[in-house]
């Protein structure tokens, strides 16, 4: 599965939803009357947002590419720190997983590239569908809905309104893991100094440090969890890919800036890839080396948590 940007050819599958009741029943917007020129125009609106742009909207597509719904950050106030967010998929996407990894991909670049720290969304009380799968992931209903957001449906009513928080979401998306924020003193025009301190940003014990240099661009490299291990990983110079699977599903971040770390909790399978040459992954880890603490089978890694259960 992955997130892509809206492409032409994604228009005809993108009209079968639109003139499907069974999706459209619950949406604000009739989309029945639409042509398959409205989603070849709505496609080339969105393909390429301005950075300052108040709206994103992305394809969920298959490994192979194929279209299976629409993804979207929709009035996002970067003043405010919050944005809407609307899912649909094709019926054939349904139950396959592909929602939870759209809402769950969308709402993560939210807080990370947006800097958004609330994400907002309603459904019908009616759609129980809707409600029973935010209810399964966990979602609590929205507090303080701003009154801008609501006005939005205005008209509507019997809506039930649902919250991401940043943090919680971060870390319901990660598995468990975490990303942290590496203190950070600038010098003036001499750089800066970051630093982290055990037991008080880094919720363990370092016992170890060892870092990873002189990989090529694109090499991946990881393949493995930890039984017990914990550790923070960061990139002080370049970006590397870490890429998070608790056995069911994946994600991805970034270390893209050397005031950014991960926290990766034990029993999650990692692979990392070098996506600029020359990047430099560290670790700081709760642990001396024991190879007796990797599994280095993904099959056996999963049998391992069949076990636990
Ligand atoms: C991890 C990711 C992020 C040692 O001798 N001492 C050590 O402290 C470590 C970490 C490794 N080694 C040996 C074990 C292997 O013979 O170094 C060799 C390369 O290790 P590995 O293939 O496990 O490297 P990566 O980059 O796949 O994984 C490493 C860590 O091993 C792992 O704990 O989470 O970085």
């Amino acid at each position: 599965m992955k997130l892509r940007a809206l492409v032409e050819k994604d228009a005809p599958l993108m009209l079968e939803w639109m003139h499907d009741k069974n999706v459209t029943r619950y949406l604000s917007k009739p989309f029945g009357s639409n042509t398959l020129s409205d989603c070849i125009n709505f496609i080339s609106e969105n393909a390429s947002p301005s950075a300052d742009a108040d709206f994103l909207n992305l394809a969920i597509a298959s490994d192979e590419g194929e279209y299976m719904g629409t993804v979207s950050l929709k009035n996002i106030d970067r003043l405010n720190a919050y944005a809407e967010f609307a899912i649909v998929v094709r019926p054939k996407a349904m139950g396959k997983g592909f929602s939870w990894y759209g809402m769950r991909e969308i709402i993560k670049i939210g807080f990370e590239k947006y800097g958004l720290k609330h994400i907002y969304w309603c459904v019908d009380v009616p759609n129980l569908r809707a409600v029973s799968f935010y209810n399964k992931h966990k979602f609590s209903l929205a507090k303080n809905v701003p009154s801008a957001v609501k006005d939005h449906y205005r008209g509507q009513d019997d809506l039930l309104w649902y919250e991401a928080d940043e943090k919680d979401f971060i870390e319901k998306c990660l598995f468990g893991c975490r990303i942290i924020s590496i203190r950070t003193v600038p010098t003036e025009g001499k750089g800066c100094l970051h630093y982290v301190e055990s037991l008080k940003d880094v919720p363990f014990d370092i016992k170890r440090i060892y870092y990873i240099t002189d990989v090529p661009k694109n090499v991946e490299r990881g393949s493995h969890a930890h039984r017990t291990l914990k550790q923070l990983l960061f990139c002080p110079y370049g970006n590397i890919r870490i890429i998070l699977n608790n056995g069911s599903e994946e994600t991805s971040v970034d270390l893209d800036k050397p005031g950014k770390g991960l926290i990766i909790t034990s029993l999650i399978w990692r692979n990392m890839i070098w996506t600029v040459p020359g990047s430099v992954l560290c670790v700081a880890a709760s642990d001396y080396y024991d190879e007796k603490d990797y599994i280095r089978s993904y099959s056996a890694f999963r049998n391992y948590l069949k076990g636990k259960q």
